[in-house]
């Protein structure tokens, strides 16, 4: 029997896709799944009269593939996928490949390279976005690992990602856990997007009274536009029209407000912190979220404090695209990026990733979540200036901040007014302002600390360390 090109691992909505993405572009598949009703299930399903097999077991999976085998597990990260190593080891040989497609953390997919390296096989822990939909059509993937590993596979993943006008939607990335760590930030990204809408959605509900099909008007006019046009906008559109079939009332507006938060974005906050990267945009939609689940507390203090009173704002009209709003999401839009990007450039520093950041603006271009045309101009940023240390010093994003920069705080102070939160444009004008202020406060804060700790400062007009006797 001829043996398999391609062998899947985790029968779940992601993997199911991806065979038949890779079956699609000429690569005969075998997969697996723990349940294997589910395998039976694919086989009768999607998967029938193509050229996938099934598997009933890890042994029978090896057997029907050829060698040196390519295998992708699309497993829950954490326990799921070491457990899923465990298992199949003691049937790979020599030379076989390995890649982790789920959403591990970094530190995790550090340790698998190593350990699998060292038995000769070869391991990639590779990011993948995209979403049901894209893994099927091309997502875009972020393989990291050893060079060698990634050239066994580089012909199927060429084939499986989206493309773009200048290439495929996935470019080696780097040693060790730099796929992962690359798709992390990509997520801690798309958290900021997402909140950033979300806001956006709630200024023009709550201040400017307008209904969810006026505003999916809005942003359609939006993703129009060279500055957000984007895959995010693209569905937010799209959600906002939907009714519920019981009462052809707004979906959206039956929906819980609660919103989870774990794995990606938090281990992005953490590892900004860690590396010394500002990210309040980001993270202010990581607490967003945090906010968002303490439902009962909110209620509780709703009744006790009273809720906004009714506000007006003029924030435009329908045919400017809310001018002030759509300059509060593009400042906040390209905050987020940034913040993302300095993330990348200082963990390509600390972790010896060396990480090309044209490359991965233009795998993020298609196939993922946070594709949109502004990636296009973060690709000629750094392409400019491949030292840039922050993408708001590139000519056309200071552009935008300076053109837009009045409209932000025209909208973060008419919601403070209103006293609607919005975290994330908030935090993207302190973010823009201390950016731009070549003097901060922070010569006090150390007064303060060499006062009750003698922790000594430096002086801006003599060199050395100074320590002074504060009590007067
Ligand atoms: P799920 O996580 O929902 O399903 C995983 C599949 O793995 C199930 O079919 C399960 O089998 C199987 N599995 C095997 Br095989 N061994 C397992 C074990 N030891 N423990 C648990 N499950 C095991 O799939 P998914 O949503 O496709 O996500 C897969 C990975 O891709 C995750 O890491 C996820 O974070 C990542 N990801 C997801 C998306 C997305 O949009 N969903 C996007 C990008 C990345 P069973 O039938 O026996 O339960």
């Amino acid at each position: 029997m001829t043996k398999a090109h391609f062998g899947l691992i985790g029968l779940g909505v992601m993997g199911e896709n991806l065979v038949l993405n890779a079956e699609r572009n000429g690569f005969s598949s075998v997969v697996y799944n723990r349940t294997y009703s589910k395998t039976e299930d694919f086989l009768k399903s999607r998967g029938a009269d193509k050229s996938i097999s099934g598997a009933i077991d890890l042994k029978d999976f090896v057997e029907k593939l050829e060698r040196p085998r390519r295998i992708l597990m699309m497993v829950k990260a954490g326990k799921a996928t070491d457990a899923v190593i465990q298992q199949i080891s003691p049937f790979l040989e020599e030379g076989d490949l390995l890649i982790d497609g789920g959403n591990s953390l970094f530190s995790d997919t550090e340790r698998r390279v190593s350990e699998l390296e060292s038995k000769s096989f070869g391991y990639i822990g590779m990011g993948v976005s995209g979403g049901a939909k894209g893994a099927l059509q091309g997502p875009s993937m972020m393989p990291g690992g050893t060079k060698s590993s990634y050239k066994a596979i580089e012909p199927l993943l060429n084939k499986m990602a989206a493309q773009v006008e200048d290439g495929p939607c996935v470019t080696y990335i780097g040693p060790g856990g730099s796929g992962h760590f690359v798709k992390t930030v990509h997520n801690g990204i798309e958290y900021g997007i997402e909140q950033i809408l979300a806001e956006s959605y709630d200024l023009m509900k709550r201040v400017c009274g307008m209904n969810c099909d006026e505003i999916s008007e809005v942003f359609g006019f939006w993703n129009k536009t060279e500055e957000l046009s984007s895959y995010l906008v693209e569905i937010t559109e799209m959600c906002l029209k939907v009714k519920d079939p019981e009462d052809g009332s707004d979906l959206v507006e039956k929906i819980m407000d609660k919103a989870g938060q774990k794995g990606t974005g938090l281990w992005t906050v953490v590892s900004a912190l860690q590396l010394g990267a500002s990210v309040p945009t980001i993270y202010a939609s990581l607490n967003g979220r945090v906010m968002s689940s303490m439902k009962s507390q909110r209620q509780r203090a709703e009744s006790l404090f009273g809720s906004p009173k009714t506000y007006s704002f003029n924030l435009g009209s329908k045919s400017d695209g809310m001018a002030p709003i759509m300059d509060a999401v593009v400042l906040s839009t390209i905050a987020s990026y940034a913040q993302g990007m300095e993330i990348l450039r200082l963990a390509s520093e600390e972790y010896k990733y060396e990480l090309h950041m044209p490359s991965i603006a233009q795998i993020w271009k298609g196939g993922c979540i946070i594709r949109s045309t502004l990636l296009k101009r973060i690709q000629e940023a750094f392409i400019l200036d491949p030292q840039l240390p922050n993408l708001l010093l590139d000519p056309w994003f200071s552009k935008q901040v300076k053109e837009r920069l009045n409209g932000l705080t025209k909208v973060v102070s008419a919601s403070a007014e209103a006293g609607i939160p919005v975290p994330c444009f908030s935090s993207t004008l302190d973010y823009i302002n201390s950016y731009k202020t070549s003097r901060l406060p922070q010569n006090l804060v150390q007064a303060m600390r060499d006062c009750f700790g003698s922790h000594t400062y430096e002086r801006i007009d003599k060199v050395g360390s100074f320590h002074t006797d504060w009590d007067v």
